[in-house]
Order: structure tokens, then C-alpha cells, then sequence
């Protein structure tokens, strides 16, 4: 049975979010706002497509994408950088490299047991955050 991402989920920690916000240039105000966020994520998967909404009460983020399919990312409310993005599976990982501007720039999505975790790349900073189902 293949991995499935799909429900509602909550976040319960994170990492050296801070560091890579700062690598992102995210400014000081936004910064300071979004490290208190406690987002939740909506994860759609049907076959090889996929959403993912991710909501806060400050911002929102919204992305769909097809397995092996490039597409342009607007990045809309983070840093408003576009870039070309691509996932793909790596074992039972999802993984996206986000083409752009940022060295080192994508993030990757696995579950263990009722846990989603998240690994977000920038440059030189990993933020890690867990989500736990709603
Ligand atoms: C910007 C950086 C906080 C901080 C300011 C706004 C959206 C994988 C992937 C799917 C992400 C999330 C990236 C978060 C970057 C914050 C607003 C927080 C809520 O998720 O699930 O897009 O890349």
C-alpha cells in the first residue's frame, strides 16, 4: 500500500524555523508574527496529484502539483519568490526542489506512525516540523 498524505493536520512543533525564515529574507516583523503561527495543513492526494493548503491565522498558503511535473511556484504571502518546482517520491518521501534564486531551496514530507514531519531547505538552514493529525 502506497503512502497516503492525505487528512487535516496540525502542526506540534518546529525546528529552526527562525534561521530559515532569515534565510528566505523573510523581514523582523514578519518574522516575529509567523514563529507564533501554529498552521494547519490540508493534504489532498489522489493517484499522483496532489494540494496542499497550508492555514494560518496570519497567512495562508496554497499548492497542487503533479508527481514529476514542473511547475511554476508563485510563493505568494511567504517571500513572494518564484520559482520552478518539482516532487518526487523518494521511497515513501515526498520530495520538492524548488529552482530558484535560493541555493538549496525545496523541502521534503514523510509520515511516521500519526505523524507528518516536514524538513524545509534554504541555503544552509533545515527547519523541522511535526504535524499531527486533527
Ligand atoms: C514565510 C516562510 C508565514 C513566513 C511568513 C508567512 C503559510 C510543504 C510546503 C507546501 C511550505 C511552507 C513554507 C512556509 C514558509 C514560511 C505563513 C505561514 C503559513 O509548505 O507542505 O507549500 O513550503
Amino acid at each position: 500500500m502506497p503512502v497516503d498524505f492525505s487528512g487535516t493536520w496540525n502542526l506540534v512543533s518546529s525546528d529552526n524555523f527562525e534561521s530559515y525564515m532569515l534565510a528566505l529574507g523573510i523581514d523582523f516583523a514578519t518574522r516575529k508574527i509567523a514563529k507564533m503561527l501554529k498552521p494547519q495543513k490540508v493534504i489532498e492526494q489522489e493517484g499522483d496529484s496532489f494540494s496542499i493548503q497550508t492555514t494560518s491565522t496570519f497567512r495562508s498558503y496554497f499548492v497542487q502539483f503533479k508527481i514529476g511535473e514542473e511547475f511554476e511556484e508563485d510563493n505568494k504571502g511567504l517571500d513572494h519568490r518564484k520559482c520552478k518546482s518539482v516532487v518526487t517520491w523518494d521511497n515513501d518521501k515526498l520530495v520538492c526542489v524548488q529552482t530558484g534564486d535560493k541555493k538549496n531551496r525545496g523541502w521534503t514530507h514523510w509520515i511516521e506512525g500519526d505523524q507528518l514531519y516536514l524538513e524545509l531547505r534554504c541555503e544552509d538552514q533545515v527547519c523541522k516540523q511535526v504535524y499531527k493529525r486533527a
